[in-house]
């Protein structure tokens, strides 16, 4: 039998199920889409709509538009980044305004803002606010007076992984200002930022510009370069202002900086080295002093891009984490068997190997004459002696020195062999006798397949009596 309720019952559980109704949605927060056939097709009205803790989700495209964050503590966000996702400012006031009292939860994540036209802050303005500014690209802005790119007057704002370029102010602060006036000590934070090409027309602090009577900005893992103007990257009105530089590239001495001689709390002074500034393309080349020279401390997990930092051996400065361009090959050493021992180096004995090819990697695509075997902390390296292409293994998805004795699997691998006798002596394997270790095979594709460099490794173990005959 069921139990069922009794009339006078369900006024109640209506109630109490309206009260659950109305808790849950008062804890859980909306999402609002933005774009062509969606809800709303302004980033304005969606923001209207929101309430406290919602999102407002804005598809690809260019929207001409100036909107403000009405003291929402909403984050409102791109779907696929800055590159492709546009708030144009039609030279019409500031594009992105925080003017009621935002905090941290008021979030701008993801845009291109441009075309900003304004007194003050014509790209973002912030007063007596404190917002979020995460992933943008801020550039072309122009502010009849100060803050072409950003003004952040009585604000503690954090900007990050932002792009800050080709801003313009007719007197001071090309691409940002700080500062304040009344009794509390505004300080903002920048952190990864890129800030280049801006200017102010009167030469104060064509990059950065610390206005009104006091305040702070902390500026870490960022690059301002080729800004311009005198005291062009950073200048501060007065005593009662202060900028904190750490681990970032600046063009300019003073204020703690390196005059290019020594470099000072992580800072240098050494050209960036981006991929094409003047087509805006803000990259780091391989070989940029920016790249692994930033610091793990308050540095964002992802850059501007999506890509995880770190990447290599440390943060980069600057709005992009340096990727290196690189294949990740499988390696098997003695294929079809494990654990891949050596112990015996004779002068003419051979340790077979195979790069292995799959679906999407043909192996073919091996300039086979690149190929080197190395181990960490060991410069040398060892060359194979001959090749061939067969099908001798199948790629191993597990741990690195954990073993599988598998063979064919209908790909074509690149089979390899070098001499043992290499192997112990230039890799000097006596010293790691006894041990588990993994060996190192890099090279590159073809030239004719663009000669992307190739890495990967498999382990060997290191019999505890190594012999040379
Ligand atoms: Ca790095
Ligand atoms: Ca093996
Ligand atoms: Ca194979």
């Amino acid at each position: 039998m069921q139990k069922r309720l009794s009339t006078k019952a369900i006024p109640l559980f209506i109630a109490a199920l309206a009260a659950t109704l109305l808790f849950a949605h008062s804890v859980q927060s909306a999402t609002l889409e933005v774009g062509s056939g969606k809800p709303h097709t302004t980033i304005q009205a969606a923001i209207n709509d929101a309430g406290t803790g919602d999102t407002v989700l804005v598809y690809e495209g260019t929207y001409t538009e100036t909107i403000n964050f009405l003291g929402k503590a909403i984050t409102v966000e791109s779907v696929n980044g800055a590159a492709v996702t546009t708030i144009d400012g039609n030279a019409s006031g500031a594009v992105v305004k925080f003017e009621s009292g935002e905090g941290v939860d008021s979030v701008i994540d993801g845009f291109t803002i441009t075309n900003g036209f304004s007194i003050v802050g014509a790209g973002i303005y912030c007063a007596q606010s404190s917002p979020t500014i995460i992933n943008c690209i801020i550039s072309e802005n122009e502010a009849f007076v100060a803050g072409g790119g950003l003004f952040c007057g009585e604000s503690f704002s954090t900007i990050t992984n932002c792009i800050i370029f080709g801003n313009h102010a007719g007197n001071a602060g090309g691409a940002v200002v700080f500062g304040g006036v009344s009794e509390e000590f505004p300080s903002i934070t920048i952190t990864n930022c890129t800030i280049s090409g801006n200017i102010a027309e009167d030469g104060f602090g064509s990059g950065i510009y610390g206005a009104g009577n006091h305040g702070s900005a902390t500026i870490i893992n960022s690059i301002l370069w080729g800004n311009t103007g005198d005291n062009n990257e950073i200048y501060l009105l007065g005593s009662a202002h202060f900028v904190t530089v750490l681990y970032s590239d600046v063009n300019q001495d003073g204020y703690g900086l390196p005059d290019g001689s020594a470099d000072t709390n992580g800072n240098i002074r050494k050209d960036p080295l981006w991929v094409d500034p003047l087509n805006k393309d803000f990259h780091l080349q391989a070989g940029s002093p920016c790249i692994d020279t930033g610091t793990s401390v308050g540095a964002p997990t992802y850059d501007i891009e999506g890509t995880i930092r770190p990447q290599g051996s440390g943060y980069d400065m600057g709005a992009y984490e340096y990727k290196e361009d690189k294949i990740i090959i499988a390696v098997d050493f003695k294929p079809g068997s494990c654990p891949n021992p050596i112990g015996f180096a004779d002068n003419k004995g051979l340790m077979p190997f195979a790069i292995m090819g799959n679906t999407g990697f043909d192996i073919t695509q091996i300039d086979p004459a690149s190929i080197r075997i190395s181990r960490d902390g060991v410069a040398d390296e060892v060359k194979p002696i001959k090749w061939n292409y067969n099908d001798v293994a199948t790629p191993f998805e597990g741990e690195l020195c954990d073993c599988h004795e598998l063979m064919v699997d209908g790909y074509m691998d690149l089979s390899m062999n070098v001499y043992r006798k290499d192997l112990v002596e230039i890799l000097r394997l006596q010293e790691v006798a006894g041990q588990t270790l993994s060996l190192i095979v890099t090279g590159k594709l073809k030239d004719e397949f663009g000669g992307t460099p190739i890495k990967g490794q498999d382990c060997v173990r290191v019999l505890k009596t190594v012999l040379i005959k």
